[in-house]
Protein backbone atom coordinates (compact mmCIF):
# COMPACT_ATOMS: atom_id res chain seq x y z
CA UNK A 1 0.00 0.00 0.00
CA UNK A 2 1.47 3.23 -1.17
CA UNK A 3 2.13 5.84 1.94
CA UNK A 4 0.23 8.78 2.15
CA UNK A 5 1.48 12.45 3.11
CA UNK A 6 -0.17 15.03 5.16
CA UNK A 7 0.08 18.86 4.61
CA UNK A 8 -1.33 21.41 6.80
CA UNK A 9 -1.66 25.39 5.99
CA UNK A 10 -2.48 27.67 8.93
CA UNK A 11 -3.12 31.22 6.96
CA UNK A 12 -4.36 34.02 8.41
CA UNK A 13 -8.44 32.88 8.18
CA UNK A 14 -8.38 29.14 8.34
CA UNK A 15 -6.47 25.85 9.03
CA UNK A 16 -6.49 23.12 6.09
CA UNK A 17 -5.31 19.91 5.69
CA UNK A 18 -4.49 18.14 2.36
CA UNK A 19 -3.30 14.77 2.45
CA UNK A 20 -2.15 12.76 -0.65
CA UNK A 21 -1.43 9.22 -1.58
CA UNK A 22 2.30 9.33 -3.57
CA UNK A 23 1.42 6.29 -5.43
CA UNK A 24 -1.81 6.84 -6.98
CA UNK A 25 -1.30 10.15 -7.20
CA UNK A 26 -4.16 11.39 -5.76
CA UNK A 27 -5.35 14.10 -3.05
CA UNK A 28 -7.20 11.62 -0.88
CA UNK A 29 -8.13 14.32 1.85
CA UNK A 30 -8.84 18.31 1.45
CA UNK A 31 -10.57 19.99 4.42
CA UNK A 32 -10.05 23.15 5.99
CA UNK A 33 -11.58 25.17 9.44
CA UNK A 34 -12.41 28.55 8.78
CA UNK A 35 -11.50 30.16 12.47
CA UNK A 36 -13.91 32.76 12.82
CA UNK A 37 -16.65 30.25 12.07
CA UNK A 38 -15.27 27.39 14.40
CA UNK A 39 -13.48 29.22 17.06
CA UNK A 40 -16.01 32.36 17.74
CA UNK A 41 -15.10 32.70 21.27
CA UNK A 42 -11.63 34.16 20.07
CA UNK A 43 -13.81 37.03 18.51
CA UNK A 44 -12.00 37.49 15.56
CA UNK A 45 -12.79 38.95 12.64
CA UNK A 46 -11.07 37.43 9.62
CA UNK A 47 -8.64 35.36 11.51
CA UNK A 48 -7.60 38.76 13.41
CA UNK A 49 -8.40 40.68 16.61
CA UNK A 50 -10.17 43.82 16.67
CA UNK A 51 -7.63 46.91 18.09
CA UNK A 52 -8.74 50.63 18.04
CA UNK A 53 -5.38 51.07 16.36
CA UNK A 54 -5.51 49.81 12.81
CA UNK A 55 -2.41 49.34 12.05
CA UNK A 56 -1.95 46.65 15.11
CA UNK A 57 -3.10 43.33 14.04
CA UNK A 58 -2.55 40.69 15.86
CA UNK A 59 -4.03 37.42 16.88
CA UNK A 60 -4.81 34.79 19.59
CA UNK A 61 -2.27 31.91 19.57
CA UNK A 62 -4.56 29.25 21.60
CA UNK A 63 -6.78 29.65 18.17
CA UNK A 64 -4.12 28.24 16.47
CA UNK A 65 -3.63 25.13 18.67
CA UNK A 66 -7.12 24.48 18.98
CA UNK A 67 -7.96 24.45 15.19
CA UNK A 68 -4.57 22.00 15.03
CA UNK A 69 -6.30 19.71 17.30
CA UNK A 70 -9.87 19.77 15.90
CA UNK A 71 -8.86 19.55 12.35
CA UNK A 72 -6.56 16.22 13.36
CA UNK A 73 -9.70 14.83 15.30
CA UNK A 74 -11.63 15.44 12.40
CA UNK A 75 -9.22 14.10 9.60
CA UNK A 76 -9.11 10.92 12.04
CA UNK A 77 -12.93 10.74 11.70
CA UNK A 78 -13.34 10.92 8.20
CA UNK A 79 -11.60 7.24 8.20
CA UNK A 80 -8.19 8.71 7.69
CA UNK A 81 -5.63 5.52 7.78
CA UNK A 82 -3.25 7.65 10.32
CA UNK A 83 -0.84 4.99 10.60
CA UNK A 84 -0.51 4.92 6.96
CA UNK A 85 0.87 8.78 6.87
CA UNK A 86 4.75 8.66 6.19
CA UNK A 87 5.66 12.34 7.09
CA UNK A 88 3.60 15.41 7.44
CA UNK A 89 5.36 19.19 6.92
CA UNK A 90 2.98 22.12 7.24
CA UNK A 91 3.32 26.17 5.98
CA UNK A 92 2.38 29.10 7.97
CA UNK A 93 1.13 32.76 7.40
CA UNK A 94 4.39 34.52 7.34
CA UNK A 95 5.85 36.82 9.17
CA UNK A 96 3.83 36.00 12.40
CA UNK A 97 5.82 35.61 15.56
CA UNK A 98 5.15 33.82 18.50
CA UNK A 99 6.36 34.19 22.26
CA UNK A 100 7.63 31.56 24.44
CA UNK A 101 8.36 31.67 28.29
CA UNK A 102 11.44 29.31 29.63
CA UNK A 103 8.89 26.58 30.72
CA UNK A 104 7.90 25.99 26.91
CA UNK A 105 10.07 22.87 26.43
CA UNK A 106 9.27 21.09 28.98
CA UNK A 107 5.81 21.95 28.91
CA UNK A 108 6.19 20.78 25.38
CA UNK A 109 7.93 17.10 26.08
CA UNK A 110 5.52 16.50 28.82
CA UNK A 111 2.05 16.90 27.13
CA UNK A 112 -0.37 14.39 28.35
CA UNK A 113 -2.20 12.74 25.23
CA UNK A 114 -5.48 12.59 26.87
CA UNK A 115 -5.63 16.48 26.75
CA UNK A 116 -5.66 18.63 23.61
CA UNK A 117 -2.85 21.17 22.96
CA UNK A 118 -4.77 24.26 23.53
CA UNK A 119 -5.75 23.38 27.29
CA UNK A 120 -1.76 22.37 27.90
CA UNK A 121 -0.17 25.45 26.74
CA UNK A 122 -2.39 28.02 27.85
CA UNK A 123 0.70 29.65 30.07
CA UNK A 124 3.77 29.33 27.75
CA UNK A 125 3.61 32.40 25.83
CA UNK A 126 5.25 35.54 27.12
CA UNK A 127 3.36 37.38 24.65
CA UNK A 128 -0.40 36.90 25.17
CA UNK A 129 -1.28 37.68 21.54
CA UNK A 130 0.77 37.63 18.31
CA UNK A 131 1.88 40.29 15.80
CA UNK A 132 0.59 38.63 11.82
CA UNK A 133 1.58 40.27 8.89
CA UNK A 134 -1.18 42.57 8.17
CA UNK A 135 0.09 44.56 11.33
CA UNK A 136 1.92 47.73 10.00
CA UNK A 137 2.34 49.83 13.34
CA UNK A 138 6.06 49.11 13.21
CA UNK A 139 7.32 52.52 10.94
CA UNK A 140 10.01 53.79 13.97
CA UNK A 141 11.36 50.47 14.54
CA UNK A 142 11.52 49.60 10.57
CA UNK A 143 13.59 53.94 9.85
CA UNK A 144 15.77 52.44 12.77
CA UNK A 145 16.95 49.00 12.19
CA UNK A 146 17.17 50.06 8.02
CA UNK A 147 19.84 52.67 9.35
CA UNK A 148 21.97 50.53 11.35
CA UNK A 149 21.85 48.38 8.13
CA UNK A 150 23.44 51.18 6.06
CA UNK A 151 20.38 52.42 4.78
CA UNK A 152 16.91 50.89 2.85
CA UNK A 153 18.87 49.81 -0.63
CA UNK A 154 21.56 47.84 1.81
CA UNK A 155 18.96 46.28 3.71
CA UNK A 156 17.18 44.88 0.38
CA UNK A 157 20.88 43.78 -1.01
CA UNK A 158 21.84 42.31 2.57
CA UNK A 159 18.38 40.22 3.67
CA UNK A 160 16.66 40.22 0.30
CA UNK A 161 13.67 43.02 1.44
CA UNK A 162 13.56 46.79 2.34
CA UNK A 163 13.37 46.64 5.96
CA UNK A 164 9.19 45.74 6.24
CA UNK A 165 6.71 47.06 9.22
CA UNK A 166 5.16 43.25 9.04
CA UNK A 167 8.54 41.48 8.73
CA UNK A 168 9.20 40.08 12.24
CA UNK A 169 12.60 41.75 12.58
CA UNK A 170 10.61 44.90 13.26
CA UNK A 171 7.87 43.44 15.08
CA UNK A 172 10.45 41.70 17.87
CA UNK A 173 12.31 45.18 18.40
CA UNK A 174 9.05 46.95 19.33
CA UNK A 175 8.04 44.32 21.71
CA UNK A 176 11.14 44.80 23.23
CA UNK A 177 11.46 48.23 23.46
CA UNK A 178 7.79 48.91 24.24
CA UNK A 179 6.99 45.30 26.70
CA UNK A 180 11.03 44.89 28.50
CA UNK A 181 9.89 42.96 30.97
CA UNK A 182 8.01 40.24 28.98
CA UNK A 183 10.55 40.51 26.36
CA UNK A 184 12.66 39.07 29.24
CA UNK A 185 11.06 36.85 30.12
CA UNK A 186 10.96 35.07 26.61
CA UNK A 187 13.11 31.77 26.52
CA UNK A 188 12.30 31.33 22.51
CA UNK A 189 11.10 33.60 19.51
CA UNK A 190 9.49 31.66 16.73
CA UNK A 191 7.51 32.14 13.77
CA UNK A 192 4.29 30.43 13.49
CA UNK A 193 5.69 28.25 10.76
CA UNK A 194 8.61 27.10 13.58
CA UNK A 195 6.30 27.27 16.30
CA UNK A 196 3.49 24.45 15.17
CA UNK A 197 7.08 22.61 13.37
CA UNK A 198 8.22 22.35 17.21
CA UNK A 199 5.01 21.04 18.01
CA UNK A 200 5.03 18.56 15.68
CA UNK A 201 8.40 16.63 16.78
CA UNK A 202 8.38 17.94 20.38
CA UNK A 203 11.88 19.93 20.51
CA UNK A 204 12.59 23.45 19.93
CA UNK A 205 13.14 24.41 15.81
CA UNK A 206 14.79 26.73 13.81
CA UNK A 207 12.92 28.84 11.64
CA UNK A 208 13.20 27.56 8.00
CA UNK A 209 15.36 29.54 5.37
CA UNK A 210 11.99 30.76 3.70
CA UNK A 211 10.25 32.15 6.56
CA UNK A 212 13.83 32.99 7.97
CA UNK A 213 13.52 35.34 5.09
CA UNK A 214 10.80 37.32 5.90
CA UNK A 215 12.09 38.75 9.31
CA UNK A 216 14.76 41.13 7.73
CA UNK A 217 17.48 39.36 9.89
CA UNK A 218 18.87 36.65 7.52
CA UNK A 219 21.83 37.36 5.39
CA UNK A 220 19.85 36.05 2.28
CA UNK A 221 23.51 34.91 0.49
CA UNK A 222 25.10 33.34 3.48
CA UNK A 223 21.53 31.88 4.88
CA UNK A 224 22.60 32.60 8.26
CA UNK A 225 21.38 35.73 10.45
CA UNK A 226 22.96 38.90 10.22
CA UNK A 227 24.34 39.85 13.24
CA UNK A 228 24.12 43.56 12.93
CA UNK A 229 20.41 43.20 12.26
CA UNK A 230 19.53 40.90 15.33
CA UNK A 231 22.21 43.31 17.46
CA UNK A 232 19.96 46.65 15.99
CA UNK A 233 16.61 44.25 17.12
CA UNK A 234 16.92 43.33 20.79
CA UNK A 235 19.54 41.85 23.42
CA UNK A 236 20.18 38.18 23.13
CA UNK A 237 18.10 37.53 19.96
CA UNK A 238 20.35 34.68 18.07
CA UNK A 239 19.79 32.64 21.59
CA UNK A 240 16.02 32.89 21.63
CA UNK A 241 15.81 32.67 17.83
CA UNK A 242 17.79 29.61 17.10
CA UNK A 243 20.13 28.44 14.25
CA UNK A 244 17.95 28.92 10.87
CA UNK A 245 16.52 25.88 9.56
CA UNK A 246 17.22 23.76 5.93
CA UNK A 247 14.47 23.41 5.09
CA UNK A 248 14.88 20.18 2.95
CA UNK A 249 16.21 17.95 6.23
CA UNK A 250 13.57 15.88 8.23
CA UNK A 251 13.12 17.23 12.35
CA UNK A 252 12.98 13.24 13.07
CA UNK A 253 9.85 11.15 14.47
CA UNK A 254 6.43 13.00 15.01
CA UNK A 255 6.14 14.50 18.71
CA UNK A 256 4.60 10.70 20.59
CA UNK A 257 1.72 13.03 21.67
CA UNK A 258 0.79 13.25 18.45
CA UNK A 259 1.18 9.34 17.63
CA UNK A 260 -1.01 8.26 21.23
CA UNK A 261 -4.06 10.84 20.75
CA UNK A 262 -4.76 10.75 16.92
CA UNK A 263 -3.00 7.72 15.90
CA UNK A 264 -0.09 8.46 13.72
CA UNK A 265 2.49 5.95 13.01
CA UNK A 266 5.47 7.05 15.89
CA UNK A 267 7.91 6.51 12.97
CA UNK A 268 6.14 9.67 10.77
CA UNK A 269 8.60 11.76 10.07
CA UNK A 270 8.06 15.76 10.37
CA UNK A 271 9.91 17.63 7.97
CA UNK A 272 9.79 21.66 8.68
CA UNK A 273 7.07 24.00 8.08
CA UNK A 274 7.66 26.89 6.00
CA UNK A 275 5.97 30.34 4.66
CA UNK A 276 2.80 29.67 3.30
CA UNK A 277 3.86 31.43 -0.09
CA UNK A 278 7.23 29.94 -0.90
CA UNK A 279 5.10 26.29 0.22
CA UNK A 280 2.15 27.89 -2.79
CA UNK A 281 5.36 27.95 -4.87
CA UNK A 282 5.80 23.79 -4.50
CA UNK A 283 2.23 23.53 -4.24
CA UNK A 284 1.39 24.93 -7.82
CA UNK A 285 4.60 23.12 -9.27
CA UNK A 286 6.83 26.40 -9.57
CA UNK A 287 10.44 24.34 -9.17
CA UNK A 288 12.42 26.21 -12.32
CA UNK A 289 13.41 29.82 -12.66
CA UNK A 290 10.84 31.55 -14.85
CA UNK A 291 7.48 30.04 -14.06
CA UNK A 292 4.84 32.45 -12.28
CA UNK A 293 1.80 32.41 -10.14
CA UNK A 294 -0.79 34.37 -8.55
CA UNK A 295 -2.63 33.83 -5.58
CA UNK A 296 -6.00 35.18 -4.58
CA UNK A 297 -6.28 35.28 -1.27
CA UNK A 298 -6.74 37.62 1.70
CA UNK A 299 -3.82 39.41 0.07
CA UNK A 300 -2.79 38.90 -3.28
CA UNK A 301 0.48 37.88 -4.08
CA UNK A 302 2.03 37.41 -7.09
CA UNK A 303 5.62 35.26 -7.21
CA UNK A 304 8.17 33.38 -8.92
CA UNK A 305 10.97 31.38 -8.93
CA UNK A 306 14.82 32.35 -9.72
CA UNK A 307 18.21 30.57 -9.72
CA UNK A 308 20.26 33.92 -8.61
CA UNK A 309 18.99 37.26 -7.02
CA UNK A 310 18.22 40.03 -9.44
CA UNK A 311 21.44 42.85 -9.04
CA UNK A 312 18.90 45.32 -9.50
CA UNK A 313 16.08 45.28 -6.63
CA UNK A 314 12.52 46.54 -6.67
CA UNK A 315 11.88 48.13 -3.02
CA UNK A 316 8.69 46.49 -2.81
CA UNK A 317 9.64 43.14 -3.73
CA UNK A 318 10.46 40.32 -1.48
CA UNK A 319 13.41 37.96 -2.36
CA UNK A 320 12.76 34.71 -0.08
CA UNK A 321 14.66 31.54 -0.13
CA UNK A 322 12.76 28.87 -1.25
CA UNK A 323 11.97 25.51 -0.09
CA UNK A 324 13.78 23.87 -2.45
CA UNK A 325 16.55 25.93 -2.05
CA UNK A 326 16.26 28.46 -4.75
CA UNK A 327 15.59 32.32 -4.60
CA UNK A 328 11.40 32.77 -4.96
CA UNK A 329 10.85 36.59 -5.82
CA UNK A 330 7.52 37.96 -4.29
CA UNK A 331 5.31 40.75 -4.63
CA UNK A 332 2.27 41.04 -2.08
CA UNK A 333 -0.77 43.30 -1.98
CA UNK A 334 -2.66 43.61 0.95
CA UNK A 335 -5.75 44.93 -0.72
CA UNK A 336 -6.70 41.79 -2.58
CA UNK A 337 -10.24 39.71 -1.42
CA UNK A 338 -10.46 42.33 1.14
CA UNK A 339 -10.90 45.13 -1.46
CA UNK A 340 -12.83 42.75 -3.78
CA UNK A 341 -15.20 42.11 -0.91
CA UNK A 342 -15.76 45.57 0.33
CA UNK A 343 -16.75 46.69 -3.34
CA UNK A 344 -19.09 43.56 -3.97
CA UNK A 345 -20.81 43.97 -0.50
CA UNK A 346 -21.21 47.70 -0.84
CA UNK A 347 -23.61 46.66 -4.23
CA UNK A 348 -24.91 44.08 -2.19
CA UNK A 349 -23.81 41.81 -5.13
CA UNK A 350 -22.82 37.47 -4.45
CA UNK A 351 -19.92 36.29 -6.84
CA UNK A 352 -21.86 35.24 -9.60
CA UNK A 353 -23.57 39.06 -9.90
CA UNK A 354 -19.73 40.24 -9.46
CA UNK A 355 -18.83 38.44 -11.82
CA UNK A 356 -21.94 39.11 -14.59
CA UNK A 357 -21.29 43.28 -13.77
CA UNK A 358 -18.04 42.43 -15.21
CA UNK A 359 -18.37 40.33 -17.64
CA UNK A 360 -20.96 42.71 -19.36
CA UNK A 361 -19.07 45.80 -18.61
CA UNK A 362 -16.37 46.87 -21.16
CA UNK A 363 -12.87 46.41 -20.95
CA UNK A 364 -10.21 49.58 -19.48
CA UNK A 365 -13.30 51.37 -18.87
CA UNK A 366 -12.36 53.85 -22.01
CA UNK A 367 -9.69 54.74 -20.10
CA UNK A 368 -10.79 55.04 -16.42
CA UNK A 369 -8.89 54.10 -13.82
CA UNK A 370 -8.94 52.88 -9.69
CA UNK A 371 -6.29 52.39 -7.64
CA UNK A 372 -7.58 49.55 -5.24
CA UNK A 373 -6.52 51.24 -2.05
CA UNK A 374 -9.22 50.59 0.69
CA UNK A 375 -7.19 49.70 3.22
CA UNK A 376 -3.48 50.72 3.80
CA UNK A 377 -1.30 49.22 0.93
CA UNK A 378 1.54 47.88 0.81
CA UNK A 379 3.10 47.76 -2.77
CA UNK A 380 3.07 50.51 -3.13
CA UNK A 381 3.63 51.36 0.33
CA UNK A 382 0.62 53.94 1.16
CA UNK A 383 -1.94 55.21 3.89
CA UNK A 384 -3.74 57.16 0.98
CA UNK A 385 -6.82 54.80 1.67
CA UNK A 386 -9.88 54.90 0.08
CA UNK A 387 -10.87 53.54 -4.19
CA UNK A 388 -9.33 56.48 -6.04
CA UNK A 389 -10.53 56.69 -9.85
CA UNK A 390 -9.36 58.49 -12.66
CA UNK A 391 -11.71 59.31 -15.87
CA UNK A 392 -14.85 57.17 -14.33
CA UNK A 393 -17.64 59.98 -13.87
CA UNK A 394 -20.19 58.59 -11.21
CA UNK A 395 -19.58 54.93 -12.18
CA UNK A 396 -21.97 52.21 -11.40
CA UNK A 397 -21.48 49.18 -10.29
CA UNK A 398 -20.29 47.18 -13.19
CA UNK A 399 -18.05 50.05 -14.37
CA UNK A 400 -16.65 50.11 -10.55
CA UNK A 401 -16.34 46.33 -9.99
CA UNK A 402 -14.50 46.02 -13.45
CA UNK A 403 -12.51 49.32 -12.21
CA UNK A 404 -11.15 47.75 -9.04
CA UNK A 405 -10.24 44.27 -10.60
CA UNK A 406 -8.73 46.03 -13.72
CA UNK A 407 -6.69 48.23 -11.27
CA UNK A 408 -5.56 45.52 -8.94
CA UNK A 409 -3.89 43.18 -12.12
CA UNK A 410 -2.27 46.86 -13.51
CA UNK A 411 -0.55 46.92 -10.20
CA UNK A 412 0.46 43.98 -10.02
CA UNK A 413 2.05 43.68 -13.47
CA UNK A 414 3.88 46.82 -13.26
CA UNK A 415 5.51 45.74 -9.82
CA UNK A 416 6.19 42.35 -11.24
CA UNK A 417 7.66 44.36 -14.06
CA UNK A 418 10.27 46.24 -11.90
CA UNK A 419 11.18 43.32 -9.94
CA UNK A 420 12.35 41.55 -12.87
CA UNK A 421 9.23 38.94 -12.99
CA UNK A 422 7.94 38.74 -16.82
CA UNK A 423 5.37 35.49 -16.47
CA UNK A 424 4.88 33.63 -19.94
CA UNK A 425 2.52 31.95 -18.00
CA UNK A 426 0.59 32.20 -14.61
CA UNK A 427 -0.69 29.33 -12.66
CA UNK A 428 -3.66 31.13 -10.43
CA UNK A 429 -4.76 29.92 -7.11
CA UNK A 430 -6.88 31.35 -4.43
CA UNK A 431 -10.18 31.79 -3.17
CA UNK A 432 -10.77 33.86 -5.60
CA UNK A 433 -8.87 31.97 -8.68
CA UNK A 434 -12.80 29.81 -9.30
CA UNK A 435 -13.96 33.27 -10.14
CA UNK A 436 -13.48 33.66 -14.67
CA UNK A 437 -14.01 36.87 -14.76
CA UNK A 438 -11.02 38.08 -12.62
CA UNK A 439 -8.79 35.41 -14.53
CA UNK A 440 -10.03 36.90 -17.53
CA UNK A 441 -8.86 40.62 -16.91
CA UNK A 442 -5.26 38.72 -15.42
CA UNK A 443 -4.53 37.01 -19.00
CA UNK A 444 -5.19 40.13 -20.86
CA UNK A 445 -3.53 42.65 -18.30
CA UNK A 446 -0.24 40.61 -18.24
CA UNK A 447 -0.69 39.13 -21.87
CA UNK A 448 -0.07 35.48 -21.12
CA UNK A 449 -2.19 32.54 -20.36
CA UNK A 450 -3.71 31.81 -16.54
CA UNK A 451 -3.88 28.52 -15.65
CA UNK A 452 -6.18 27.36 -12.83
CA UNK A 453 -4.83 24.71 -10.49
CA UNK A 454 -6.93 21.92 -9.23
CA UNK A 455 -6.43 22.27 -5.57
CA UNK A 456 -7.34 25.72 -3.71
CA UNK A 457 -5.45 24.48 -0.59
CA UNK A 458 -1.85 25.21 -2.69
CA UNK A 459 0.07 25.76 0.17
CA UNK A 460 -1.08 22.91 2.09
CA UNK A 461 -0.70 20.71 -1.14
CA UNK A 462 3.24 22.32 -0.98
CA UNK A 463 3.48 20.85 2.26
CA UNK A 464 2.90 17.40 1.56
CA UNK A 465 4.52 17.56 -1.29
CA UNK A 466 7.66 18.75 0.22
CA UNK A 467 6.62 15.83 2.86
CA UNK A 468 6.57 12.83 0.29
CA UNK A 469 9.55 14.91 -1.88
CA UNK A 470 11.79 13.91 1.05
CA UNK A 471 10.59 10.45 1.83
CA UNK A 472 10.11 9.08 -1.82
CA UNK A 473 13.45 10.32 -2.41
CA UNK A 474 11.63 11.40 -5.62
CA UNK A 475 12.85 14.70 -8.09
CA UNK A 476 10.74 17.80 -7.70
CA UNK A 477 9.66 17.43 -11.79
CA UNK A 478 7.94 14.14 -10.69
CA UNK A 479 6.71 15.12 -7.22
CA UNK A 480 5.09 18.34 -8.82
CA UNK A 481 4.06 16.11 -11.95
CA UNK A 482 1.78 13.63 -9.86
CA UNK A 483 0.08 16.27 -7.97
CA UNK A 484 -0.40 19.54 -9.85
CA UNK A 485 -2.77 18.97 -12.80
CA UNK A 486 -4.69 21.71 -13.74
CA UNK A 487 -8.22 22.00 -13.69
CA UNK A 488 -9.16 20.17 -17.43
CA UNK A 489 -9.94 22.75 -20.28
CA UNK A 490 -9.18 26.15 -17.83
CA UNK A 491 -6.25 27.14 -20.04
CA UNK A 492 -7.30 30.99 -20.43
CA UNK A 493 -5.62 32.58 -22.96
CA UNK A 494 -5.39 36.69 -23.56
CA UNK A 495 -7.03 38.05 -26.14
CA UNK A 496 -4.94 39.73 -28.67
CA UNK A 497 -7.05 42.55 -29.88
CA UNK A 498 -7.01 43.99 -25.89
CA UNK A 499 -3.48 43.87 -25.85
CA UNK A 500 -2.40 47.51 -27.43
CA UNK A 501 -5.26 48.64 -24.74
CA UNK A 502 -4.13 47.34 -21.57
CA UNK A 503 -0.29 48.21 -22.48
CA UNK A 504 -1.27 51.99 -22.62
CA UNK A 505 -3.64 51.12 -19.09
CA UNK A 506 -0.26 49.94 -17.27
CA UNK A 507 1.83 53.48 -17.90
CA UNK A 508 -1.46 55.20 -17.46
CA UNK A 509 -1.65 53.46 -13.84
CA UNK A 510 1.76 53.82 -13.60
CA UNK A 511 1.89 57.58 -13.59
CA UNK A 512 -1.97 57.61 -11.28
CA UNK A 513 -0.09 55.63 -9.18
CA UNK A 514 3.39 58.08 -8.97
CA UNK A 515 0.60 61.22 -9.10
CA UNK A 516 -1.62 59.76 -5.90
CA UNK A 517 1.75 58.77 -3.91
CA UNK A 518 3.50 62.39 -4.59
CA UNK A 519 0.37 64.13 -3.73
CA UNK A 520 -0.18 61.94 -0.10
C1 LIG B 1 3.72 37.77 2.37
C2 LIG B 1 2.62 38.09 3.32
C3 LIG B 1 1.29 37.43 3.15
C4 LIG B 1 1.10 36.34 4.17
C5 LIG B 1 -0.31 35.80 4.05
O1 LIG B 1 4.88 38.51 2.62
O2 LIG B 1 2.78 38.84 4.23
O3 LIG B 1 1.11 36.92 1.87
O4 LIG B 1 2.08 35.33 4.03
O5 LIG B 1 -0.49 34.66 4.81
Amino acid sequence: MSRLYLGLDSSTQSLSAVVIEYGSGQIVFQHSLNFDACFPHYNTDNGVLKHFDPAVVHAPPLMWLEALDRLLIELGQSGMAMDRIAAVSGSAQQHATVYLKHGFLQDLETLNPLLPLHKQLHSVFSRETCPVWMDHSTTTQCQSLAESLGGQEQSNLITGSVVTERFSGAQIKKFAELEPANYAETAHIMLLSSFLSSLCCGHLCGIDYSDASGTNLLDINKKSWHQQALDACAEQLQTKLGQPQNPEQSLGNIHPYFAQRYGFNPQCQIMPWCGDNPSSAIGLGLIESGMSAISLGTSDTCFGLMSDLPENRNPYAHSFIAPNNDYMMLLCFRNGSLARDKIRCHFNLDWDQFAQLISESQPGNNGGLCLPWVSDEITPKTSSTGIHTKGLDDPDAAVLCRALVEGQMLAMSNHADLAGLHPTSIKATGGASNNREILNIMANVFDCPVEIIATSNSSALGAAMRAAHYLEQCTWKDCVAAFTGTIANTKIVPDKRLSTLYHKLKTDYASFEQQMLKSH
